[in-house]
């Protein structure tokens, strides 16, 4: 574990390689877990229905979800299964007191799985009533082109090229900018069985 991290701005925190590549293995057994209870299921945009390219699940008291009908929310239930989330590892809790520079314990943590295709648009996280709590995002497995920008949409991105174990945290000022995934490196981390890239997101809701 690296706890030094880089400001790139003020709020927003960098630490590449966080994670040694045994802790990494130790996190990915931990997901397959929550995956084994919660499985993976296809977003879906609210209104159009259109299918997000990443595939999704959570664990933690809350779990962020989007469909046609509803929208963007979180709930205390997996959409497809109707149980309740699966507990958030200790790793992450762990993480989470060393960089959050928060209190409280995350309430939620998002698992995105990215196939080699997938991406994530420019977004901010605004789903959640408490700002000042910030956002902890881990990534694993394939490299990807993450995007930041500013609050506003309009204002100018730069590109960090994400590896394997690299941690984020936006918090503060950065709580809410823009932030989003262009693109996956396939084949770039020998980390997960098949090509592609795993997000955990750790929030309070
Ligand atoms: C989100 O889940 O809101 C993200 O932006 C994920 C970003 C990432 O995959 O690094």
């Amino acid at each position: 574990m690296t706890e030094t991290g880089h400001d790139l701005a003020p709020g927003l925190r960098y630490f590449p390689d966080y994670f040694d590549r045994p802790a990494q293995e130790a996190l990915v057994a931990a997901i397959r877990q929550v995956v084994a209870d919660a499985p993976l299921y296809v977003p879906r945009m609210p209104k159009t229905g259109k299918a997000m390219s990443v595939r999704m699940t959570n664990c933690g008291a809350l779990g962020w979800v989007t469909d046609k009908d509803n929208g963007y929310r979180y709930q205390s239930t997996h959409p497809e299964t109707g149980r309740p989330w699966p507990a958030i590892p200790e790793t992450l809790l762990a993480l989470w007191d060393a960089v959050s520079g928060f209190a409280k314990p995350p309430e939620a943590c998002l698992v995105n799985f990215y196939d080699p295709e997938a991406k994530m648009g420019l977004h901010q996280d605004r789903d959640e009533t408490d700002f000042a709590a910030p956002v902890v995002s881990v990534s694993l497995g394939d490299q990807c082109l993450f995007r930041i920008g500013g609050t506003s949409r309009s204002d100018p991105t730069r590109s960090f090229r994400l590896s394997s174990g690299d941690v984020f945290a936006f918090g503060g000022e950065s709580r809410l900018i823009f932030h989003g995934v262009d693109r996956i490196y396939p084949g770039t981390s020998t980390l997960l069985r098949n090509p592609g890239r795993i997000n955990l997101t750790l929030r309070r809701v």
